[in-house]
């Protein structure tokens, strides 16, 4: 078993009780989470705990973060976090009515792009980035199964800031498995071959918690 601990440290003035994190690891180590007709790789540090507490800060501070809406039911609703779309010119994503434009690369962007890419072997042409300013902002069942990702989406997801959950469940409503995992600061998970064809996920509202979390999905649009 790796060892656990916990740190504090300071964002913009603010005590952060960090999640635990793996010691000791490298960032190639990584674990395969079997779903039966899907699987997710995992790359629990992928990023040190110092490059991911930068990332942290300076993507909260630097992305042109977006508040979209959504409409439903004829209502006008606020997406439950702030976006940005990131991407090679012409990479243009809809989902649930949403239209996204891409905003060019950012310089750290582009790092956590390359390190994403030697981990995953494989190049990636655009990004959603989410940012969860605390335990109110959350993401509802939905699989990233639009037509632009291609027959089985590549999609590589990394975590930085607070950890949270992620749920999964088989789109077919008879079929009753469930499977969860953490999101932890640092770690990258590749989800690729049938997992956007069969399942849903969604990241759950968590009481309480106060501290932010960014993630970064990167996609291929074809
Ligand atoms: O925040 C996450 O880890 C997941 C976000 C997500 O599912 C999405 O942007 O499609
Ligand atoms: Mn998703």
């Amino acid at each position: 078993m790796p060892q656990l601990f916990s740190r504090t440290y300071w964002l913009f003035g603010q005590l952060m009780q960090s999640e635990l994190f793996v010691h000791g690891e490298g960032i190639t180590t990584n674990l395969k989470h079997d779903l039966g007709d899907a699987s997710i790789q995992e790359f629990p540090c992928a990023f040190s705990a110092r490059e991911s507490d930068q990332y942290l800060c300076e993507l909260i501070a630097t992305i042109p973060w977006q508040q979209d809406t959504l409409w439903i039911a004829g209502k006008e609703i606020q997406v439950p976090r702030l976006q940005c779309w990131m991407g090679d010119r012409g990479s243009n994503y809809s989902y649930s009515g949403i239209r996204l434009e891409p905003k060019s690369w950012s310089r750290p962007v582009l790092q956590i792009k390359k390190r994403v890419e030697q981990l995953c072997q494989r190049q990636f042409n655009s990004v959603l980035l989410n940012y969860y300013r605390n335990g109110r902002d959350s993401v509802s069942w939905h699989a990233d199964d639009e037509k632009e990702l291609g027959k089985h989406p590549v999609i590589a997801s990394v975590s930085f800031g607070a950890n949270r959950k992620f749920q999964f469940r088989p789109k077919l409503k008879t079929d009753k498995r469930r499977f969860q995992m953490d999101l932890r600061h640092g770690s990258l998970l590749l989800m690729s071959d049938t997992l956007q064809n069969n399942w849903l996920h969604q990241l759950p509202k968590l009481d309480g918690l106060i501290e932010p979390r960014i993630n970064l999905t990167f996609r291929i649009i074809y």
